[in-house]
């Protein structure tokens, strides 16, 4: 017999190590553990959809004709850790070998790797195939070069996959869009919505179980309305493809006061967790392109995000871990301000940003990069305090993508390995890419004085305090 776990973020039908399996041989493991829930104390969103998705999975493969084991948080014995779970199964049910998918984070890959010794058992660790670069692929691309440009690795993707591909010729032309990809918002324009599922009775119960057992922890559940299952992601992707997709890259970088979404999928959750695909999600907007439904700048500008950004964050959490989680090339050390768990500050964009990440685990890129991570940064929040934020408050964030883009991206901690120079901006680029600054109880035009937009003097002093230290970097 062989035992087959299944963690919370591999909630996937094609998952590698259900495959070439007879069902009558095996059992599949689930394990809902306090460790997980607790070793950062995540949004309530974030553990309401690991939770409700796992346990629709396991009830999907059980309808397949799997057997699947299945121990909820509240289950009498729950040992609390992936450790204990799995070493109570081997007792249940005798297994001769255990198989399952790399972990997506560091941590617990650590923990699968002791599994052999142990348990006494062969453990065979599959590639997760879910991605379209495997991680040693990566580390062969990454090695010995001294900058790891995102563009160079993003166009061998797109040759290896073919997608956006004519022969060996980019689709229209060129490779990258971006340059149209950053227009302001329109005065008045209309938004589409990202779609909204109502919570089912599994969902609910798994609300109930989260306020009971989380409700110190940072966010609201009230407007959880994520899918939960293949089927329903499925839904939510062919819907933004319709409503949002060829809006998309124009104002990609937008911003807009009381906007959550704009033209953003918002389906990030569903994709980390398993119920979407990388492969699926590509496919379906090369298709959106190759009907003439959308245009090029918006399929390219998507897929670039997960063929390129996404697959590319992975390959270098892979490459540069653990060294990654303690990287602090500007030497950073003050705490993160309280505000960022209230959103009670006069700026704007920033009280804009965390409600959005309060209300629904949610903020877009440029808000989580131009404005969050740039304050943070700009203020000299340690690397390592504001990474801890957002991985507890996004309902899609798991180590392996989150700590690249905060470490890496965000807060050039790595010493620019990852981006040529820092994403730091007075309150200017604000302005322009979004209308927050016209209701804000700061000036962007000011440079100093009481009432002058903080970004200001706070982007000068950074490059100022920093001048010697980013010349040699960038040199
Ligand atoms: P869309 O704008 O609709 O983009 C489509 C998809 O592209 C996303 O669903 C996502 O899967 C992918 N994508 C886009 N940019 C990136 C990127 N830089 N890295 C990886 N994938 C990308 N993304 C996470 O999935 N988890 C995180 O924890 C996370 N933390 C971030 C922290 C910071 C400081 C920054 C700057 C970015 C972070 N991102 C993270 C990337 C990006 O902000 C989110 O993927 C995106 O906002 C999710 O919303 P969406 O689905 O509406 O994205
Ligand atoms: C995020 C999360 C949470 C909140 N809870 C669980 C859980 O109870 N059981 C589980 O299998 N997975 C959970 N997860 C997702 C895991 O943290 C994720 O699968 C690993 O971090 C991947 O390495
Ligand atoms: Fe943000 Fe400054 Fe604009 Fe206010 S004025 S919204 S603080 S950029």
């Amino acid at each position: 017999m062989i035992l087959i776990p299944i963690l919370g973020d591999q909630c996937s039908h094609d998952l590698a190590s259900l495959r070439d399996v007879a069902k009558e041989e095996a059992v599949v493991l689930m394990m809902e553990v306090m460790e997980e829930t607790t070793y950062v104390k995540h949004h309530k969103a974030k553990i309401a959809l690991i939770l409700s998705a796992m346990r629709h999975f396991a009830a999907e493969l059980e309808g397949e004709g799997w057997t699947v084991d299945y121990v909820k948080l509240g289950a009498d014995g729950n040992s609390g850790s992936f450790d204990g779970e799995v070493e109570r199964a081997v007792h249940r049910h005798k297994p001769g070998r255990i198989r399952i998918v790399e972990a997506g984070e560091w941590r617990v890959q650590k923990v699968i790797e002791r599994w052999r010794h142990r348990f006494g058992l062969p453990v065979d660790i599959v590639e997760d195939d879910r991605f379209f670069c495997p991680i040693l692929d990566f580390q062969t691309w990454a090695q010995g070069r001294n900058t790891l440009v995102m563009e160079h690795f993003y166009r061998e993707m797109r040759r290896k996959t073919g997608l956006l591909m004519d022969g060996d010729e980019p689709a229209g032309g060129v490779w990258n869009c971006d340059k149209q990809n950053r227009r302001p918002p329109r005065k008045g324009a209309a938004y589409p919505h990202p779609m909204r599922f109502a919570p089912d009775a599994v969902t609910r119960e798994v609300l109930d179980l989260v306020e009971d057992r989380f409700g110190d922890h940072f966010g609201s559940l009230g407007e959880f309305h994520l899918p939960v299952t293949a089927g329903e992601a499925k839904r939510a992707l062919e819907h933004f493809v319709r409503t949002g997709l060829a809006d998309f890259g124009t104002w990609q970088d937008a911003m807009v006061e009381g906007e959550r979404f704009l033209f953003h999928s918002w389906l990030s959750p569903a994709l980390n967790c398993g119920l979407l695909t990388a492969t699926e999600l590509c496919a379906a907007v090369a298709e959106a392109y190759a009907a003439g439904d959308v245009p090029l700048n918006s399929a390219e500008g998507f897929i670039r995000q997960i063929l390129g950004w996404r697959e590319y964050m992975r390959g270098i959490y892979w490459f540069e871990m653990p060294e990654l989680g303690r990287a602090n090339a500007l030497r950073h050390d003050r705490p993160l301000p309280e505000f960022y768990w209230t959103g009670e500050t006069d700026m704007l964009c920033l009280h804009q940003a965390i409600t959005s990440t309060r209300d629904l685990a949610y903020a877009h890129h440029i808000e989580r990069l131009m404005v969050l991570g740039n304050f943070a940064l700009l203020t000299g929040v340690a690397p390592e305090a504001i990474s801890d934020w957002f991985l507890v408050v996004y309902a899609d964030a798991y180590e392996w993508v989150e700590l690249p883009n905060v470490v890496g991206m965000s807060q050039f901690a790595d010493g620019g390995r990852l981006g040529s120079k820092p994403y730091v901006s007075s309150g200017a680029y604000i302005d322009r890419m979004s209308n927050y600054c016209a209701n804000c109880r700061y000036d962007v035009k000011q440079k100093t004085g009481e009432d002058a937009c903080p970004f200001n003097a706070l982007y000068w002093d950074f490059l100022g305090r920093h001048e010697r230290r980013l010349r040699a970097i960038t040199a």
